[in-house]
């Protein structure tokens, strides 16, 4: 055996023991808050996030729930909190609670953001950007037909109509108007037959069709992803030829797992991949009201069809690499350990009540031959403390650390930077936060 080929081998029992040399996202892909009912939206070179929002104290046993939240990523493994698209006070018809699974679209420069109020209709938000703000120019709900008026799902077919599909334990559509704020026709009633949505295991509902549906066409195969009952939920699919059916069942795509009694899908293509978002509880203290946001990876069968997707720690791998010679948001997160995400006076969000042993991580840095410096912009309302930056753990080769001093308050910013030794090639980094017992910065 020649040194060349016991590399290979050597090299092929690392990929046996580790797996592929590939960097994964972790799930869940947000920590700092309970996520559900995830959204996403490809749009330019990012795919965004719209989920709802499970707060940390539960009101009477149920679902609390009172705004929907945006998260970006251009790897599908560092996510950008982009923090609170739109809260029930954007609709002065809504109530205090029930701000459930929304989802956003884009079309002619504006941004449309269809959100389900529990038991007071369906409304939809307008805004000229992702991030919003949103705007309810409707000023009343698009759809008040019933309280099984939840789960929005809307899609613009390649003639341009488009349809907005909801419903629990109904499905129903409406074609809406090229103004995606109002619609033509009736609403129309999907039969939910057994060939079309499939066999219960039990007989509570017709088929197993229970909520969330997901509508998209993908090689002029037209599918609804949905959550499948009985309870807890899986999810599972139908296809069709056409954008009002008739369904025929699939499968199911992802078995009850996780942890939560519901789950919720959104599926999309981004960069030559497919991806299932869901949601499960794996969060410390998570369950069926405190939910978390996850990602899978997946390939279509050669028919269309879809394979078995379960969830995993690991999520994707990540899509190239990041750049960090480029201004990155502190709250661009692969992993986080402690810290919260606030709104920030500069704009956007900016992370905060850090305390000593917190810690970011972020995926798949490209140093390329080698970073020199460190920038971050920083404020501190007591007398700061240090960033310490690692590889590859918290615990990892310390490449520089950066002393951040008192600003006179956590909204008062100031730019501190540090040199950097050894860091080249492609690590993970961590922000690791040192300090005293206060909040440090
Ligand atoms: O999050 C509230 C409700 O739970 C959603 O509307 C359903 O899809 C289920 O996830």
């Amino acid at each position: 055996m020649n040194n060349k080929i016991l590399l290979i081998t050597i090299m092929e029992l690392l990929i046996m023991i580790f797996g592929v040399l590939t960097c994964f996202g972790d799930n869940p892909i947000v920590q700092t808050i309970y996520t559900a009912d995830p959204a996403p939206m490809v749009y330019g070179d990012r795919v965004y996030v719209y989920t709802s929002h499970d707060e940390d104290v539960i009101e009477d046993n149920f679902f609390t729930m009172k705004d929907w939240r945006c998260y970006s990523s251009a790897d599908m493994v560092n996510w950008t909190d982009h923090g609170m698209a739109a809260s029930l006070d954007d609709f002065s018809w809504a109530g205090t609670n029930g701000a459930w699974a929304p989802q956003c679209i884009s079309r002619n420069g504006k941004f449309y953001l269809y959100c389900p109020i529990h038991l007071n209709g369906i409304g939809v938000l307008v805004s000229d950007s992702p991030y919003g703000p949103f705007t309810d120019i409707l000023g009343k709900p698009l759809i008040n037909n019933s309280t099984a008026d939840i789960d929005p799902t809307v899609f613009i077919d390649d003639d341009g109509q488009a349809y907005l599909y909801w419903g629990n334990p109904n499905l129903y559509y409406v074609k809406l108007n090229e103004d995606m704020i109002s619609y033509s026709g009736n609403i129309e009633t999907v039969p939910l037959t057994v060939a079309g949505f499939g066999q219960r295991t039990d007989d509570d509902r017709p088929t197993s069709y229970e909520e969330g549906p997901w509508f998209y066409k993908r090689n002029n195969i037209y599918y609804m992803v949905f959550a499948g009952g009985p309870i807890s939920e899986h999810i599972a699919y139908s296809t069709s030829t056409g954008p009002t059916g008739p369904w025929t069942y699939g499968s199911v795509i992802m078995p009850t797992q996780g942890g939560s009694f519901t789950n919720h899908p959104g599926v999309v293509d981004f960069k030559g991949k497919s991806y299932l978002f869901y949601h499960n509880a794996a969060l410390p203290d998570g369950g069926g009201f405190h939910r978390s946001v996850c990602v899978e990876e997946f390939e279509y069968n050669s028919d269309g069809s879809f394979p078995t997707v379960n969830m995993t720690e690991s999520g994707p791998a990540q899509l190239g690499t990041l750049n960090p010679y480029v201004r990155t948001e502190a709250e661009t997160i692969c992993w986080e350990s402690g810290i919260e995400t606030e709104e920030c006076s500069e704009g956007g969000m900016n992370v905060g009540y850090i305390q000593n042993g917190d810690y970011i991580k972020v995926k798949g840095v490209n140093f390329g031959n080698g970073a020199e410096s460190f920038e971050a912009r920083v404020a501190s309302a007591t007398s700061g403390g240090y960033i310490e930056l690692r590889l590859d753990s918290p615990t990892g080769m310390l490449i520089g650390t950066c002393v951040v001093s008192g600003t006179g308050g956590w909204q008062l910013w100031t730019t501190e930077s540090c040199e950097v030794d050894s860091a080249t090639g492609v690590h993970d980094l961590y922000l690791k936060f040192v300090g005293g017992n206060d909040y440090l910065f």
